[in-house]
């Protein structure tokens, strides 16, 4: 497939409430590279894997969640052009300068009918993943500390009006619908879960029904097996920190999974598998009775914590 448009998500900006214990966690226990601090005080951070200068910002505050979330696209005129579509379907943008983000060029900002502020920009500083572009090891020195996944792979988000998000993501930006879940049929099915792709990804991002808007349901990083993700939860087990779901398979996605949360409550995943769908596929959809297997497969549980604890 040839990609262009949008490529992948490329950052995204998490509040938290202790901004060195969370430096320590996000470095020591998730094993991400820490790339920079800036003015403000955030601090930067890429999976060994990654070529870009940051995937993750962590910004100190009162009270947990995601500020943004931010999408690669092509170039500087796939950027204007996207700007340009997002004006004509009636959502206000804006331009956040280059330089806010350390070795982020410029940025189109915009909030979605869920309350999520996304972002789409064309140039983060290539820093390589500390590997020769020349006869490369299989992998660097920062894929052996912690958890060490290979890249941010995609976001959950909850927020209302899930529904008016998807001919913003699909005419507009053009990632296609790869899974759904519908809502009970006495509501008339409206669906209350969507799964986008912007890519051969299972999602690149993706939307929950909620009362409340933007809200962050997780973080998901990628482990490039079900072996490593175990392993992710034995780290997890010898730090302490608390898991909320998992190890276990997903039905939605068929991703191998484990939940846990940050030390601020922010949820995240170190998430393995799935498939690889082309954007000419039908979606798979999950009714509202079969749901409990779309989230936890092998046990068929909807999981309260998982239903209801957001940031
Ligand atoms: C994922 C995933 C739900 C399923 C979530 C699935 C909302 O997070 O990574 O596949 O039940
Ligand atoms: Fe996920």
């Amino acid at each position: 497939m040839a990609m262009t448009g949008v490529l992948r998500p490329g950052h995204a900006q998490l509040r938290v409430l202790d901004l060195e214990e969370s430096v320590r966690f996000y470095r020591d226990v998730v094993g991400l590279v820490e790339t920079g601090r800036d003015a403000q005080g955030r601090a930067y951070f890429k999976c060994w894997d990654e070529h870009d200068h940051n995937s993750i910002v962590l910004r100190q505050a009162d009270q947990a969640g995601m500020d943004f979330i931010g999408f690669k696209v092509l170039d500087n005129a796939t950027l204007d052009k996207l700007e340009a579509d997002l004006n004509a379907h009636g959502l206000k943008t804006e331009r956040v300068p280059a330089g806010d983000l350390l070795e982020t060029g410029e940025r189109v900002r915009f909030t979605l009918p869920t309350g999520h502020v996304m972002e789409l920009y064309a140039e983060k500083t290539r820093v390589g993943n500390g590997l020769p572009k020349v006869n490369p090891a299989p992998w660097a020195p920062d894929a052996d500390r912690g958890i060490a996944p290979t890249r941010l792979d995609h976001c959950l988000l909850y927020g209302p009006n899930v529904q008016a998000n998807k001919p913003i993501l699909t005419d507009v930006l053009g990632f296609h619908l790869v899974e759904r879940v519908l809502g009970p049929v006495e509501a008339g099915e409206p669906e209350i879960g969507m799964f986008f792709s912007c890519s051969h990804k299972t999602h690149d991002i993706a939307f929950v029904e909620y009362p409340e808007p933007a809200k962050l349901h997780h973080v998901s990083f990628y482990m490039p097996t079900w072996e490593r993700v175990l392993r992710a939860g034995d780290i997890m087990g010898m730090n302490e920190v608390p898991i909320d779901i998992g190890p276990t398979r997903h039905g939605v996605t068929r991703g191998e999974t484990i939940y846990a949360w940050d030390p601020s409550g922010n949820r995240f995943e170190t998430f393995a598998g799935g498939y690889h769908p082309y954007p000419d596929w039908e979606p798979i959809t999950w009714t509202f009775e079969g749901f409990p297997h779309g989230l936890d497969y092998p046990q068929g549980k909807l999981h309260e914590s998982f239903l209801t604890v957001v940031t």
